[in-house]
């Protein structure tokens, strides 16, 4: 696995955060040191599958990167005739996932896509997945989404929503905040690489509180709604139809 060193050396300046193929080269040790909890949640994913997968349905990894998700899935569905799709907008991380998908063998088929979550039309899901990815989403699309993709979902599915997130309580959001840093730290990033790297994502990222995405999911039209996994700053739900 590539190490990451994007952010290692000083930046004259600091371009808002892409998803390209220099961070798709790196990205499995990007993620894997900078998310508290990322693998736990990737083998729960697995779990998650072999409950939620219904016979002749589909389940949908959203914005897969690497495809983390679809590969856990793949190991997790007990159900007949299911099918994963796996849709991504970058198309270097789109070339990877589907080399990783050919590289595991498994019957599940899995279709790649590169395209917007956006513009995807979501039918017959018994899964959902959004680890991490709706947090890049303009907040002001994020609710159209998720009431599309639940209209999309049998009755009894799951979405599992993973998110960075922030909190109403500032002394608590920036507690939370700096010790993220400490993790980031002690998995071997610098000073200097966490500050160009919060730079970067500063408009491009933008965290809401678990208050706000649980209203926001009831709204969309999911019926059970609550937090499963959380560390720090970061936190899975599971969202029922
Ligand atoms: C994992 N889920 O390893 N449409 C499609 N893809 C998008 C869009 C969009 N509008 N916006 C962003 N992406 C993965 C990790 S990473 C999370 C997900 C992170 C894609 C983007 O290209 C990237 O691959 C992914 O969402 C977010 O379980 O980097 O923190």
């Amino acid at each position: 696995m590539d190490k990451d060193r994007i952010y290692a050396k000083s930046l004259a300046s600091i371009a808002d955060f892409r998803f390209d193929a220099q961070v798709a080269d790196v990205f499995a040790d990007m993620i894997e040191r900078s998310v508290p909890g990322y693998r736990a949640i990737i083998t729960m994913i697995e779990t998650l599958a072999g409950h939620y997968a219904m016979p002749g349905t589909r389940l949908y990894d959203l914005g897969c990167s690497l495809g983390a998700a679809t590969l856990a899935m793949r190991r997790g569905i007990a159900a007949e005739g299911c099918r994963i799709l796996s849709i991504d907008n970058s198309e270097a991380m789109v070339e990877r996932c589907r080399r990783a998908v050919e590289r595991d063998h498994n019957p599940t088929p899995v279709e790649m896509v590169c395209a917007d979550i956006l513009d995807l039309e979501v039918r017959d899901a018994s899964v959902a997945v959004l680890n991490f990815t709706l947090q890049f989403i303009p907040p002001g699309r994020r609710l159209g989404l998720l009431r599309s993709l639940c209209a999309g979902m049998r009755p009894g599915g799951v979405l599992i929503l993973s998110e960075k997130v922030c909190f109403d309580d500032p002394h608590l959001d920036g507690l939370l905040a700096e010790i993220h840093h400490d993790f980031k730290r002690a998995h071997g990033y610098s000073d200097l690489e966490i500050s160009q790297k919060r730079t970067a994502l500063e408009n491009v990222l933008v965290p809401e509180t678990i208050q706000t995405h649980r209203n926001r999911l009831l709204e969309a039209g999911f019926s059970s709604v609550d937090v499963w996994f959380q560390c720090f700053n970061f936190m899975s739900m599971l969202a029922i139809k």
